[in-house]
């Protein structure tokens, strides 16, 4: 997993306008490895979690959810085991 984010695709992200993210997602859950998480990824992953939670997860309010925002819901519990 450590080389999933080529420069290449690091290029592709910037041409999109997606931020670049240091950190990299778990492909288990960020199923088309575009780098973020969105909510359905999160809901595939985690279904029992309600969508308030979500909301919650996305501290910044920008719509998605990344690495850091993720690892931080799962250590604070938000998303079960
Ligand atoms: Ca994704
Ligand atoms: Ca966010």
């Amino acid at each position: 997993m450590t080389k999933t984010i080529t420069a290449v695709s690091l290029a592709t992200f910037v041409a999109m306008g997606v931020p670049v993210i240091a950190q990299e997602t778990d492909a288990a859950i960020d199923t088309n490895v575009d780098g973020i998480y969105s909510q359905s990824e999160l809901q595939t992953a985690y279904p029992d979690v309600p969508e308030d939670v979500f909301t919650s997860i996305d501290t910044n309010e920008d719509g998605i959810v990344d690495v850091a925002e993720l690892t931080f819901a799962q250590n604070a519990g938000l998303l079960g085991s």
